[in-house]
C-alpha cells in the first residue's frame, strides 16, 4: 500500500497555527503535557503552574504518561480531521524530560509520518538534543529567550541545573544563554524552523528587546513571538508593572523591520486540544476533585 503523503517542511510550516498566522482558523494543534519538571528557574514562574514561557498559568494540569499521550493523540485525531500539529509544551520544560518527549514523539511518528511535532524549550538543554529531534522528525521548534546579556539575564532567572551542578546569579545567565544560541543555530542548521518566544518584562528586558530579536535573527529564527508577562501569585515578579496591549503592540512594530512577529499568540496551556481560539482541552482533562 502506498504509505501517506509526507509533507514537505514548507507545506508543514503552512499548516502550522502558530507559524502561520493564516492557518490559525482552520488548523488545530494538541498539545501533549508529558514534561512536569524544569532545570531552569524563572522569576516569573511558580512550578504548580504551566510554563509561562509557552503557556499560560493556569491550574495544575494533569501530567501524562508516555502510553497515556500516544493514547490522547489517537483520540483527538480521531475527533479532529483539522489536526495538524503534536506539540510538547511542559507543564514544565520539553528536554528536562527528555526520555518521556521523546519516546512519546516516537510512538506517535511510527503511527503516523504526516503529523508535525512542534516542541518549546528554554533552550539550556537544547545542543544534546538537536540530533534526537532531527531523529524523531521535529519540523518546528520554539526557543525562549528573553535577553543576551548575562547581567539582564541575571534578573530574569534564580538558577540553572546543568550536568548535575546548580549555576546562579551571571554565571546561571551565561550557561544558558550559551546554550541557547548555540541551539538556536545548531537548528536552524538542521533546517528545523525556529521560532524565538519572548517575554517582555518592563524596566528589565523592553529597552534590549530589539537586540535579542536581532541576535536570533542572524542565527536563523523566522520570527519572534514577543509576549506579555502573566504575573502569577506567589512567584519573584508577582509584582512587576503589567504591560498594556499598545506597549506590546509598539514593541512588536519596532522589532517587526527587522524580522516577522507573531501578533496572534494565545498563551496557550500545556495541554491545549484544537484551534488557537477555541481550546477544547476541558473535553480530555480527567475530571478535577479537590
Ligand atoms: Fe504549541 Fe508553541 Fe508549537 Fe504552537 S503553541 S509548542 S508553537 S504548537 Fe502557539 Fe500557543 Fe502561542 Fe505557543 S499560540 S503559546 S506560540
Ligand atoms: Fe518555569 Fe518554564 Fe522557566 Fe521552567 S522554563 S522555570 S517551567 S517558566
Amino acid at each position: 500500500a502506498p504509505s501517506p503523503a509526507v509533507p514537505s517542511v514548507s507545506e508543514r510550516t503552512a499548516s502550522h497555527p502558530c507559524f502561520t498566522c493564516g492557518a490559525c482558523a482552520t488548523s488545530a494543534r494538541l498539545h501533549l503535557p508529558i514534561a512536569p519538571m524544569c532545570n531552569l528557574s524563572c522569576n516569573y514562574c511558580l512550578r504548580k503552574y504551566d510554563c509561562p514561557n509557552e503557556s499560560r498559568p493556569g491550574v495544575t494540569t494533569a501530567v501524562l504518561s508516555p502510553e497515556q499521550a500516544f493514547e490522547r493523540f489517537i483520540q483527538v485525531r480521531r475527533d479532529m480531521p483539522n489536526l495538524t500539529v503534536v506539540g510538547i509544551a511542559g507543564p514544565g520544560d520539553s528536554l528536562a524530560n527528555a526520555e518521556a518527549t521523546f519516546r512519546t514523539l516516537e510512538m506517535i511518528r511510527a503511527e503516523d509520518p504526516a503529523i508535525t511535532f512542534c516542541m518549546s524549550t528554554n533552550g539550556l538543554a537544547l545542543p544534546e538534543h538537536v540530533e534526537d529531534m532531527k531523529r524523531v522528525g521535529v519540523s518546528h521548534a520554539t526557543v525562549t529567550i528573553n535577553a543576551v546579556d548575562p547581567s539582564i539575564g541575571a534578573r530574569i532567572y534564580r538558577y540553572a541545573d546543568f550536568g548535575g551542578t546548580r549555576y546562579t546569579g551571571e554565571t546561571a545567565a551565561a550557561l544558558l544563554l550559551a546554550n541557547q544560541l548555540a541551539g538556536l543555530r545548531a537548528l536552524t542548521a538542521a533546517g528545523i524552523v525556529c521560532k524565538v518566544n519572548t517575554v517582555l518584562l518592563k524596566g528589565i528586558n523592553d529597552h534590549h528587546i530589539p537586540k535579542v530579536v536581532e541576535t536570533v535573527r542572524d542565527l536563523g529564527a523566522e520570527l519572534t513571538n514577543i509576549m506579555q508577562l502573566i504575573p502569577v501569585k506567589g512567584s519573584a515578579f508577582e509584582h512587576m508593572p503589567l504591560v498594556s496591549n499598545k506597549e506590546l503592540m509598539d514593541m512588536r512594530k519596532r522589532c517587526e523591520p527587522t524580522l516577522r512577529q507573531m501578533y496572534h499568540c494565545k498563551q496557550c496551556r500545556a495541554d491545549a486540544v484544537g484551534l488557537l481560539a477555541d481550546d477544547r482541552s476541558i473535553d480530555y482533562r480527567p475530571i478535577k476533585i479537590d
